[in-house]
């Protein structure tokens, strides 16, 4: 299987909560290898372009503002089948159907506030990372 790369947020919730360390833990016991890190709030503007999949659903508003409220953990991870492997580690939106062990079974307190983000496609994944970083950033 080919090595490739996903991106993910420990979410405003997660900071806020203590776990970005037990995370990183997580993340990086489960293979990833960590290509670009940084700690940074995301403006208005800017979760209102990263989120524009969604600004057709009701909790488009409460989406943005949750994600906006404080700092996050950005960071771009590399694995062999990284997009759907980092799926499976954060487990379910709803942390209530995630399965056991996975992170957001562990961390997240609602569907909402579920203390991860994870890249649905390689497509994606690669238009996330260029959203956070600039090529001198990844490693
Ligand atoms: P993410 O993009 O953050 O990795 O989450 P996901 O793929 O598992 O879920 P997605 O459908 O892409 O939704 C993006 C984020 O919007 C919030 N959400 N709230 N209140 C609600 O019904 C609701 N539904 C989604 C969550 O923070 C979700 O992760
Ligand atoms: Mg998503």
């Amino acid at each position: 299987m080919a090595t490739n790369r996903t991106f993910t947020m420990i979410k405003p919730d997660g900071v806020e909560n203590g776990h970005i360390g037990a995370i990183l833990e997580k993340i990086t016991a489960s293979g990833f290898r960590i290509v670009a890190m940084k700690f940074t709030q995301m403006t208005k503007a800017d979760a209102e372009a990263f989120y524009a999949v969604h600004n057709e659903r009701p909790f488009f508003g409460e989406l943005v503002e949750f994600m906006t409220r404080g700092p996050i953990v950005a960071a771009i991870l590399e694995k062999e089948n990284a997009v759907a492997d980092f799926r499976t580690l954060i487990g379910a939106t709803n942390p209530a159907d995630a399965a056991e062990g996975t992170i957001r079974a562990l961390y997240a307190t609602s569907m909402g506030e579920n203390a991860v983000h994870g890249s649905d496609s390689d497509e994606n994944a690669a238009i996330e990372g260029a959203f956070h970083f600039s090529g001198r950033e990844m490693f």
